[in-house]
């Protein structure tokens, strides 16, 4: 410390008598100094007191009238006993390099350069001096981690940390293909995915400050073009290259590859997948002319698919009846007749297995009543009112539904007979005389194999009456073979008997019907609806 002491005269009280010892009487903290008129001794107080000398001297706080004004700028003041010093705040540092000083020798505070000092801001780091201090912030490549810019890298706890953008982002349908790092300004090099080409732009990537990766504007172009279309199909899965089919639903792949490849050459190689309908392996089963089943058939085209055909008859009117049969048939068709040696008046339930496909389906369906067959008869002419007629019936050819009617008919100019209407029953009430009626009604039950009917006997049959026949008239005596079954009604009316009553000569003309005469016996066939015209001449 260098003490400048300053020479305080304190002028003295003219002295009362020379004998006062004026030094004896000084303050502990005063010196005795000689007068400077040399007129003798005076009491001063050191340097740093304040006061008369001799009673009292009390410190001066030399730091109260400020530290800028006493030490300078950018100190701080110390006041001592009877004196000061002074010390640099922070950041500064006194320019004689004392620790501490008194300001009266130019010393003062001048600023720190912290820069100065390398790596003060750590690794990436960039320091920048300020008045009294310093602030951080990162270099290019580098970014403050923990805190924000600028830092204090001893107050804050922020660092700079240099920049890594990760492993690159690849763009749509490119492929990388060399990086030389991830932190800023690696270059990453890309190329083409297969099935592109490079159509333009820059294809390498850089790593930026902002940690992203940057400039790649490669664009692609597609080879093969959009994914292929498929009808009835959908895309399970695609990249540019490979394209991945399959069937809608209610769909199914009918053979072929399910995957669409783009080739070298800038074309897709389209799937073969062909999807078609799901279908029954049997649909569309319906009968046809009652006897026959037709059917299409669903599988590969080239397939031969064995059918099992299964069916059984039953009969309301005949529990012990029971027609089941089965025939295979094997087929590539796709559309299948087969016709069935069904039973007549018989309900039928018809299921056909695809064996191969597992596959069963069934339809029930009926017969219809068919026209019976015509009567086996002893065709003959008689010349008497009650001739015996002859019927022969082989057994089963009618069923049990089946009945006989005999017709007489008297001869008249023309007669009109329609075998399918109903005949009238009874001949007295009849008002023409040459109408026909039914004179017996014989259920096929009582037939047998062979039957004997005498005309105008005078009985009952069936209900009807047999009337006598009229001596001296003509007449035709008709059977008609009826089948029944509920409302449906099928007949056949066969020729039997002429009689001859009178001299009369008949000529028949059987006008619209097919006939066949036999030796013994006039078969008329042609079913319920026959009609005859009679014409005598
Ligand atoms: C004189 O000053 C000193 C410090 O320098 C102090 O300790 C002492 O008390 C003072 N004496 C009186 C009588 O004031
Ligand atoms: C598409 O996928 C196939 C099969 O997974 C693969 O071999 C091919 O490399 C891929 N192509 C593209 C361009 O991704
Ligand atoms: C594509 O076909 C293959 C074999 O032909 C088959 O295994 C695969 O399941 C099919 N994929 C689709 C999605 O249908
Ligand atoms: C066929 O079945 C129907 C309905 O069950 C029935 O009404 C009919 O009488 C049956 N026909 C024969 C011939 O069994
Ligand atoms: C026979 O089948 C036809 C058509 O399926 C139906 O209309 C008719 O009522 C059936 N008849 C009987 C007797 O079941
Ligand atoms: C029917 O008559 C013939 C001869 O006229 C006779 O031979 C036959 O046995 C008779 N049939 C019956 C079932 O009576
Ligand atoms: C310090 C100082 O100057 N002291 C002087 C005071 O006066 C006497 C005589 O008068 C001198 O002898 C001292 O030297």
């Amino acid at each position: 410390m260098i003490v400048v002491f300053l020479l305080c005269v304190v002028a003295g009280m003219p002295a009362a008598g020379q004998t006062l010892d004026v030094c004896a009487t000084c303050h502990a903290n005063a010196t005795c100094d000689n007068k400077s008129d040399g007129s003798g001794k005076v009491c001063n107080c050191k340097y740093g007191f304040v006061g008369n000398g001799r009673t009292f001297c009390q410190d001066k706080d030399e730091c109260q009238i400020g530290a800028s004004k006493i030490c300078g700028q950018h100190t701080t003041c110390h006041n001592t006993y009877g004196s000061y010093y002074c010390t640099c705040l922070s950041g500064y540092s006194p320019s004689n390099n004392m620790a501490i000083f008194i300001p009266n020798d130019g010393t003062h505070c001048q600023d720190i350069d912290e820069c100065r000092i390398t790596n003060l801001c750590g690794e990436g780091g960039q320091c920048r001096n300020l008045d009294g201090s310093f602030e951080c912030s990162c270099q290019l490549g580098y970014q403050v981690h923990n805190g924000v810019q600028p830092f204090h890298p001893h107050r804050d706890k922020a660092f700079c940390k240099v920049v890594d953008c990760g492993p690159p982002a690849s763009v749509e349908d490119t492929v990388l293909l060399s990086v030389t790092g991830t932190t800023y300004g690696s270059v990453a090099t890309f190329a083409c995915d297969e099935g592109f080409i490079w159509a333009r732009g820059d294809s390498t990537s850089v790593c930026g400050a902002n940690g992203l990766w940057r400039g790649l504007t490669m664009v692609c172009e597609a080879k093969c073009g959009p994914v292929p279309f498929l009808a009835n199909s959908e895309v399970v899965w695609h990249n540019r290259s490979v394209v991945i089919h399959r069937c809608v639903d209610g769909y199914h792949s009918w053979r072929g590859s399910n995957v669409s490849v783009c080739g070298m050459s800038g074309v897709w190689q389209k799937a073969t997948l062909t999807c078609i309908e799901i279908k029954p392996p049997i649909n569309h089963l319906y009968v046809l002319n009652e006897k026959c089943v037709r059917w299409r058939a669903e599988k590969y085209e080239e397939d031969t698919e064995v059918y099992k055909v299964a069916y059984i008859g039953s009969r309301d009117y005949q529990r012990s009846f029971h027609d089941k049969r089965k025939q295979f048939l094997s087929s590539k068709a796709d559309q299948l007749d087969l016709c069935l040696s069904l039973l007549p008046v018989t309900n039928y339930s018809i299921s056909i297995t695809a064996v191969s496909a597992r596959f069963t389906a069934t339809i029930t369906t009926n017969t219809s009543l068919p026209v019976p067959p015509a009567p086996v008869v002893y065709y003959r002419e008689f010349e008497t009112p009650v001739p015996t007629l002859r019927l022969r019936r082989s057994a089963n050819t009618l069923d049990p539904i089946s009945l006989y009617q005999v017709y007489v008919l008297p001869v008249e100019e023309i007669i009109v007979f329609d075998c399918s209407s109903p005949g009238r029953s009874d001949p007295l009430s009849k008002s023409k005389s040459s109408s026909e009626y039914i004179t017996a009604q014989i259920h096929v039950r009582q037939v047998r194999t062979e039957m004997n009917f005498t005309v105008g006997d005078g009985l009952h049959y069936g209900g009807f009456y047999n009337a006598p026949l009229e001596n001296g008239r003509n007449y035709y005596i008709i059977l008609r073979a009826v089948s029944q079954w509920k409302t449906d009604l099928k007949s056949v009316c066969v020729l039997w008997a002429k009689i001859k009553g009178t001299s009369y000569v008949l000529r028949v003309s059987l006008l619209s019907t097919a006939a066949s005469v036999g030796l013994f016996a006039l078969v008329i066939l042609g079913g319920y609806s026959c009609t005859w015209y009679f014409k005598k001449t």
